[in-house]
């Protein structure tokens, strides 16, 4: 299906235009602000031409105007967006921006760098800020239900992160579901301060907000002391973030006088909604926040494949230590390891899920695309029972994907990396439970005596996001393995 109706893509770019749409710091955006600068950008990305035709454009900007002005043009232009990780190291860029085939990267003039230059040199990307985009005024857009939008970057249990892609139709169908089972509206007001090269930062807050007409503020990063001055003041009435911050927030109020601690938590209070998703929310920390806020977090449950497939209800019971029931459009069933359904809500299983936000492929990774599928269910690798009628997650099926701060990382990934270091013959990488970062990643080596931990983390810098280096560290002389030769990480487990 193809229409050149704008409003297919963001609907009140149109029809509020004078509501604010963004806040960054002092400055407010509005929605027909929105719609002129990303018109603009749209025009400049396709310099004359009709459409992208699926062109993967790279992008590289803090939560601002123009990252927002290039997530919508570029879409709108019939490109595929592929936002990239503000704290990605170098060799990791060259890794998405090679995988995506990327021509252009564009990005904000303080996060160009020396080593960026060289990853653009080797790959013969070019290299331009959106402000050096031409000013030339572009066709109405052809937008098509099946053309490819978003790719986003997700770690697995085998290789190098793949490229899952979203098309219009699934992002739509994530966002139009979560408007409906989360009431959100143009009254809502929220913070952004979570990632946007993920789907929780980029669909669950900015994509619903700004589909609903909503008012987004926009941060660099989560500082706690920052946020919570603002929710003091009464600024937020919806509140979406990982475990890691509402351990962090619980924290700091911890540290505060009684008073100013007291307008934060009514702050807290008073907003219609909290949200806690992309990793486990300990039921110490549900209670915690209930105890001081009143809000009974609404814990859900998503994955980059998938957007988001379970929730707690908006309205209704909101149960701790649980992720709910399938939203709308989602069918979810359990299997065992031979793949055979389980119907008994006790046994553990593995969650396999059809829906209409499911991706639409790996890119260029056939073989892996349709090895995550079993005849049509997406096989999501979280073992879940049901409790009268919850779902709950009791783990993963693979000791390999490590969840830290909501971060999904790779130990084998980690591991590549780390065994191109010189002192380092062996590495096997685990996570370690953690209070407040769900995991944190910890190393086995087998090293030489020139090993040096500190240095090793430094030496990472260039080729693994900080969230990825490992906290922990044990040297041994040799790494637990079966009959077969391979590592029982879980024997690991007692060493940290
Ligand atoms: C930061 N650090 C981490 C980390 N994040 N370490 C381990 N795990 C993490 N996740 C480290 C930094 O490397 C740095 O180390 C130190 O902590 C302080 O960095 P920071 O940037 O100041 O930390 P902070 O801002 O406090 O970051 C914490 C955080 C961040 C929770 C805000 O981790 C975060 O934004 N997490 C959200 C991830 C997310 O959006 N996931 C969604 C995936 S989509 P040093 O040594 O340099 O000082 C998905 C689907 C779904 O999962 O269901 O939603
Ligand atoms: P990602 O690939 O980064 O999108 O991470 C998806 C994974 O995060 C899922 O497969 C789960 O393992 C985990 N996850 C997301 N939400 C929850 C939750 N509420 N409880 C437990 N695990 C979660």
């Amino acid at each position: 299906m193809a229409t050149n109706h704008q409003a297919l893509w963001f609907p009140p770019l149109e029809e509020c235009p004078e509501r604010t749409a963004l806040i960054d710091g002092e400055t407010e955006v509005s929605y027909r602000e929105v719609c002129t600068y990303s018109e603009r950008l749209r025009g400049g990305l396709l310099n004359g031409e009709a459409s992208l035709d699926g062109e993967r454009v790279a992008f590289l900007y803090p939560a601002s105007i123009e990252y927002v002005g290039l997530f919508i043009a570029v879409i709108a232009a019939g490109g595929l967006a592929v936002p990239l990780s503000v704290h990605a190291a170098p060799a990791e860029l060259h890794h998405f921006l090679d995988t995506a085939g990327c021509r252009r990267l564009i990005l904000a003039d303080e996060l160009r760098s020396d080593a960026l230059d060289v990853v653009c040199a080797d790959l013969s990307i070019n290299l331009l800020s959106a402000n050096e985009l031409p000013h030339i005024a572009p066709a109405p857009p052809t937008l098509a239900d099946d053309q490819r939008a978003l790719m986003v970057f997700t770690s697995g249990t085998t290789g190098k992160p793949k490229g899952v892609v979203h098309t219009l139709a699934s992002l739509r169908a994530q966002i139009t579901s979560l408007i409906g089972a989360w009431g959100w509206s143009a009254d809502d007001r929220i913070p952004l301060f979570l990632p946007l090269h993920h789907v929780h930062g980029i669909v669950n807050v900015l994509c619903c907000a700004l589909w609903s007409g909503a008012a987004v503020s926009l941060f660099r990063r989560f500082d706690a002391q920052t946020i919570g001055h603002q929710v003091a003041d009464g600024q937020f009435n919806v509140f979406m973030a990982v475990p890691t911050i509402y351990v962090k927030l619980i924290a700091y109020l911890d540290t505060l006088p009684a008073e100013d601690r007291g307008a934060i938590t009514q702050g807290f209070r008073s907003m219609r909604l909290n949200v806690s998703g992309s990793a486990a929310c300990p039921v110490s920390v549900f209670e915690r926040w209930q105890e001081l806020t009143h809000q009974p977090l609404l814990e859900r449950y998503g994955m980059t494949e998938l957007g988001m497939a379970l929730s707690n209800p908006y309205r209704g019971e909101r149960r701790p230590g649980h992720v709910g029931q399938p939203l709308p459009g989602v069918v979810i069933k359990r299997v065992d390891e031979a793949g055979n359904d389980i119907t008994d809500s006790d046994v553990p299983g593995e969650l396999a899920v059809k829906s209409s936000t499911s991706f639409y492929e790996y890119w260029e990774r056939p073989d892996a695309t349709e090895e995550a599928f079993d005849d049509g269910w997406f096989l999501t690798g979280d073992i879940a029972v049901i409790d009268d009628g919850y779902y709950r997650i009791l783990g993963r099926a693979s000791i390999d994907i490590i969840k830290s701060g909501g971060y999904k990382l790779s130990a084998l990934e980690i591991e590549a990396a780390l065994l191109e270091h010189p002192s380092i013959s062996e590495v096997a990488v685990i996570g370690v439970p953690d209070n407040e970062w769900g995991e944190v990643v910890a190393a086995a080596v087998v090293a030489n005596r020139d090993f040096d931990a500190d240095a090793v983390s430094q030496w990472c810098v260039d080729k693994l996001s900080s969230y990825k280096v490992p906290r922990l560290w044990q040297i041994t002389d040799a790494l637990p393995r079966n009959a077969m030769g391979k590592v029982t990480k879980p024997d690991l487990r007692s060493w940290f």
